[in-house]
């Protein structure tokens, strides 16, 4: 397949748009929290994971959805809800505890819910997949032109929920696409110590599931191959699995000291920087040129600018409301 020149450019937009927002938090997060790294002080409280070197998995898969398709992320899920389109204010106000946030303010960064979007997330490892394989069955039950799909970090595959899920969406023949972002380690964990097999792509084939491990730090490859998976799924074939090989440039969370690495394996992933790597591409092909890229750099950070003094100028919910919309 043969990517267009307009559907390049929107690939790198959106990574630089994930970008942006990400280094926003990265800056922010830690404001009030130091010098002791009080976890619960500063503006966004809590914990947070950021996703920065995920950027072309999100972007490639996300840019095949319609608003309509579902998607479950992760406890690491800015990439996929930017990249699906959502309101950037919203989100950055559900993170600042805002009642203008996504979920006024219930949330926060692991809890992103967007009804108009249908994007949900939680920090529940594995529990995404399950609600993208119910959310697919309601879709075949329906007969509607939708495709569900769940984001999962490769040590959640471990998870009896990942077998569960896939078992159930090939026998009923689902409409559903399972990215898997390895990004190579569990927290501190890294694969090679936690999975049985070298490539968790191989596990499609105990489920008679197609499944494809690809470069997830190469956003044309995870667009082509995600581009079949959720056509096919289109098509009524059923779920599809894609292992897309990454790396985090920033620890599993804020504050985390990644003793756990071994030596330049940080600098060996910045040096892949997926966001650096795809712009010199275009720039190569004669698709975007220096001016191109300063200005989308520059457009993306007025975006979050503004999306970041949006959510600092809301106010916070009351109190009193803190018992609404929730059991208790
Ligand atoms: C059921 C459950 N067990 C354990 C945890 C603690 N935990 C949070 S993140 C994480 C590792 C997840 O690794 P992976 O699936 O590879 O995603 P990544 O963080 O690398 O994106 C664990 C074990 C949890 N949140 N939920
Ligand atoms: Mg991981």
């Amino acid at each position: 397949m043969s990517v267009p020149k307009e559907v390049m450019v929107d690939l790198y937009r959106t990574m630089a748009k994930i970008r942006a927002f990400e280094d926003m938090l990265g800056t922010v997060y830690y404001e009030g929290k130091l010098p002791a790294f009080d976890i619960a002080a500063g503006p966004v409280p809590g914990e947070m994971h950021l996703s920065q070197g995920q950027e072309a998995v999100a972007a490639g898969v996300c840019a095949h959805l319609r608003a309509e398709d579902p998607v479950s992320g992760t406890h690491r899920p800015h990439g996929p809800l930017i990249a699906k389109g959502v309101d950037l204010k919203k989100m950055a106000a559900e993170m600042f505890g805002k009642k203008t946030g996504l979920c006024h303010g219930y949330g926060g960064h692991m809890h992103l819910f967007d009804t108009a979007l249908h994007f949900g997330c939680g920090g529940i490892i594995a529990a995404g997949l399950p609600q993208a394989v119910g959310a697919a069955l309601a879709i075949k039950k329906r007969k509607e032109d939708r495709v569900a799909v769940a984001f999962i970090g490769e040590g959640a595959v471990n998870a009896g929920a990942f077998h569960e899920s896939l078992n159930l969406a090939a026998l009923w023949k689902l409409p559903l696409v399972v990215v898997i972002e390895d990004n190579l380690y569990a927290i501190s964990v890294p694969k090679s110590a936690s999975t049985a097999v070298k490539s968790n792509a191989e596990r499609g084939s105990a489920y008679g599931i197609p499944a494809v491990q690809i470069d997830g730090l190469d956003v044309v490859a995870v667009y082509e191959a995600a581009g079949e998976a959720i056509a096919r799924a289109r098509r009524g074939e059923g779920p599809s699995l894609i292992e897309a090989v990454c790396h985090r440039l920033r620890g599993h969370f804020e504050g985390d000291g990644e003793g756990y690495l071994p030596k330049g394996a940080k600098d060996a992933w910045k040096a892949k920087d997926p966001i650096i790597l795809f712009g010199a591409e275009l720039k190569e092909r004669g698709l975007l040129s220096d001016a191109d890229v300063e200005a989308i750099t520059a457009e993306m950070s007025s975006q979050v600018s503004e999306a970041e003094a949006f959510a600092r100028a809301s106010e916070y919910p009351a109190g009193a409301e803190a018992l609404e919309n929730v059991f208790a």
